[in-house]
Order: C-alpha cells, then sequence, then structure tokens
C-alpha cells in the first residue's frame, strides 16, 4: 500500500541533495564553492532515517531526513515524518541549556522533515570507539552536565509550570515515537512476539523464563507505567552510546527524535544501562593478547564518575537556580523548613537512582531480547561468546530491575557487575 506523504515531500537521495542545500544560504555558506563541488554520502545506520554527510570546498554538513517508515523493517511500518519536528524542537530546547553539547542547528525544513546541522568531526561513535576499547576523559563530566541541566531546566524545579505545560502538550504530539519505546523496550521482550530476536539455541531457555518471570513483569510494569504518566521533564528518550558522538576534549548527544516529557531516569538509566552492555560485551571482544580488563575498569569508573557528577550538578542546580512552580522558595525561609528542603534534595535524588537502576535494566534487556539490537554484542563473532556476554546482561538486568531497592550507591552497582562476570564462568576457560 503506497504511503500517505505531504505533496511536497520527498526523500532526497545522494544525487538529489545538492540542488536541494543549494536553495539554502546557510548551507552555501557552510558548504563554500558550488553544487558541482560537494561530496554526498548517505550515512545512516541507524533504524529510522536518512542521514547524509557533505563536504564542500569550506566546510561540511549534517543533513538529517524523516522516512515515512521505520528504515530498519520497511515500508511495512509507517512512522510519522513529524518526528523530525521534534528533534527540531528538542535541539533547540535542549541547546538552550546545554550549550555546545548538540551539534549546532542550520535550518528545518518543514516541507521536506529534514534537519541541516554540523557535521560533527573528528567526532565518532561513542559505541563504536567502545568496541575498540577507547578512553574518553570528558564523557562522564559532559554527560552529567548535559543530563543535570537539561533535566533540571525543563522539570517543574527550573521552568515555570505555564511554560512547561506548553512544552509539554506539544512534546505529546510525538506519541508515535514513544509507543515504539512502550512496545520494543516495555512490552515485546517479556512475551511471544513476531519482532522478538535473540542468539539461538542458546538464550532460548532464558526468553523463556523471562517470559513467566512474574516479579520481572511487575518491574518492567511499574516501569513501563512511570514511562507513561510521569511528566518530569524534557527528555532525550533514546540516550544510548550511539546518540552520543565523542573525541577526546568533546562530546555531543545527536538524535532526539525520541524525545518527550517524560521521566528523567529514562534517559540516565539509557546511559547506565548502556554502559553496562559494554562492560559486558568486552568480555566478547577480548583475544589473545588483547585483554579489555583494564578497559571494563575504565567503563565502570565512567558509570561512577557519571552518576556522581550528574546528582552533585542536579542538587546545585535545585539550591541556586530553582524557578520553576515546585517547592515554592516562599515556603522555605526559615532554616527549618530549609534543612527539611535539603533532606527532600536527598530523598528525591535516591529516589531517581533507584528509576534509573530499573531503566538502565530494561534498556539492557530489549537489546538482547527485541528487536533493535547493539552492535557491542551483536559484533561478537561466536556465537556461544556472545550468548554467554549476554546470559551475564540478562541477569544483571534482572536484578538492576528486581532488586532496585537493594542498591544505594553506584560504587555498589560497580562491585555487583564485577561480581555478575565471575558468576556465569569465563568465556576464555
Ligand atoms: C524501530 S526503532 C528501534 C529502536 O531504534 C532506536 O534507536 C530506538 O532505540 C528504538 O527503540
Ligand atoms: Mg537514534
Amino acid at each position: 500500500m503506497p504511503l500517505d506523504t505531504p505533496a511536497d515531500y520527498e526523500p532526497l537521495t545522494e544525487r538529489t541533495l545538492p540542488a536541494y542545500l543549494a536553495g539554502l544560504p546557510a548551507a552555501r555558506a557552510e558548504l563554500g564553492g558550488a553544487p558541482q563541488d560537494w561530496r554526498v554520502k548517505e550515512v545512516g545506520d541507524g533504524n529510522l532515517n536518512l542521514v547524509f554527510l557533505v563536504e564542500g570546498p569550506a566546510g561540511g554538513l549534517c543533513v538529517k531526513q524523516s522516512l515515512p517508515y521505520v528504515r530498519l523493517v520497511g515500508e511495512g511500518w509507517p512512522m510519522p515524518l513529524s518526528r523530525a519536528f521534534f528533534e527540531y524542537r528538542w535541539m533547540q530546547e535542549h541547546g538552550r541549556h546545554a550549550a555546545g553539547r548538540l551539534p549546532c542547528l542550520y535550518h528545518y525544513d518543514e516541507r521536506m522533515y529534514a534537519i541541516v546541522m554540523e557535521r560533527l568531526a573528528p567526532h565518532v561513535i561513542m559505541r563504536r570507539a567502545m568496541i575498540e576499547a577507547r578512553r574518553f576523559p570528558l564523557f562522564a563530566e559532559h554527560m552529567a552536565a548535559y543530563t543535570a541541566r537539561t533535566l533540571f531546566f525543563t522539570s517543574d524545579l527550573g521552568m515555570g509550570a505555564s511554560e512547561k505545560k506548553t512544552m509539554t502538550a506539544l512534546f505529546c504530539g510525538n506519541s508515535a515515537l514513544s509507543k515504539i519505546t512502550e512496545d520494543l523496550i516495555f512490552t515485546e521482550p517479556y512475551m511471544v512476539a513476531a519482532r522478538n530476536r535473540w542468539t539461538a539455541p542458546q538464550l532460548d531457555a532464558i526468553a523463556a523464563e523471562f517470559r513467566v518471570d512474574a516479579a520481572l513483569k511487575l518491574a518492567v510494569s511499574r516501569l513501563k507505567n512511570k514511562f507513561l504518566h510521569s511528566a518530569e521533564a524534557l527528555i532525550h528518550g533514546d540516550l544510548h552510546t550511539g546518540s552520543i558522538m565523542v573525541t577526546e576534549k568533546d562530546t555531543r548527544v545527536i538524535d532526539g527524535e525520541f524525545a518527550f516529557v517524560g521521566p528523567m531516569g529514562f534517559d540516565l538509566g539509557a546511559i547506565v544501562g548502556n554502559l553496562l552492555l559494554n562492560y559486558f560485551a568486552q568480555d566478547g571482544h577480548a583475544g589473545a593478547g588483547d585483554s579489555r580488563e583494564a578497559y571494563q575498569e575504565w567503563v565502570l569508573s565512567a558509570m561512577e564518575e557519571f552518576w556522581g557528577r550528574f546528582e552533585r550538578n542536579f542538587v546545585e542546580l535545585w539550591r541556586h537556580e530553582a524557578r520553576g512552580d515546585a517547592y515554592p522558595a516562599a515556603l522555605f525561609a526559615d532554616p527549618a523548613s530549609l534543612a527539611a528542603l535539603d533532606a527532600e534534595r536527598q530523598t528525591d535524588m535516591a529516589r531517581l537512582f533507584a528509576d534509573t537502576l530499573g531503566f538502565a535494566g530494561a534498556k539492557m534487556i530489549r537489546r538482547i531480547l527485541g528487536l533493535a539490537h547493539n552492535i557491542d554484542l551483536e559484533w561478537i563473532a561466536d556465537p556461544d561468546a556472545r550468548a554467554l556476554c549476554e546470559t551475564r546482561c540478562l541477569r544483571f538486568a534482572r536484578e538492576l530491575m528486581v532488586g532496585t531497592p537493594r542498591y544505594r550507591a553506584i560504587a555498589e552497582i560497580a562491585a555487583a557487575a564485577r561480581a555478575a562476570r565471575e558468576d556465569i564462568g569465563g568465556i576464555r576457560g
């Protein structure tokens, strides 16, 4: 069945893109020269969109355009073009609060559902670099600042109620993207679903076990309920290591098409969960003379540094920049009330830590039993070695979701991850 798209819309191609960009003054200025001098390459390796990199005599550009369907699956799974609009609005909103952490936005085309933005170079996708065991000393600091500032300033702590409600209403329009998350993360991995896949037959038993694990299904359903109703802050909505580009000195967040006003722990859990996935996957990439143990320790230290800095940054913002309507300052002017408010901040951070662990676990399980997998694990060629890493991830993720109250500090998560690596035996004997 032909997909219903607006008359003005057409998917760009490597051939048509130069003429399209020639009509955009901002693009011409960035690229320099003339359209015949511009080199175009379609590089989209994500699950949804077209992504082009364009090089001209003066500089480069990135163009991201929505397709009317899910690229990973094809035209059989239609998807609204409007996700480009929500990504553009996310770039504006998060860019305002976390200057320098997103690519520069040059142009949004509402007719073509295309975003023209900075081409990040020499940045690489964090996930790919982590598979090569590359370290990024500023990653944790930058991501802690990005998450603390964007989550704080778009919450009722940092933003007035009227503005927050307007923002919430706008991003409710992105419900088709949220529905992907609701299905692929919180539902399908725990049932028989046509879109599920896993390393078979090695993981058949644990997949079946999870489908009848009442405690786990309750845990994931509580998280889904939180995802559905908790309008805490404007979140990125898909903040895995494939949505982060890095150099040794810089860190940028890309791909905000899943943005909506949801639970803060979903973004924080995406970072923690994807670092843990990589931690467990490293054993499958290690080889003779290529021990990954030191790198695994770096991954855990990055996770600990990220959470520690996030918590400190967020509490500092709450103490000094709380201009939202929650916790009115007029109620907390006397010393006893001020002390009570500070205790409340600590309680709320403990609640957010628990949310983060739960969402981290759910993010890990969906990448192993659901539709969309991670190259951290997928690129382990030996299926037995991959299945062992995946089993460790699954067991650990379950513990994060079901045993959440057992953990009070991020160092305890690092210690538990080390223990979990030992538990199920060594890959190389
Ligand atoms: C059908 S889209 C599958 C996944 O890709 C995106 O990166 C999101 O994580 C989504 O769940
Ligand atoms: Mg993406």
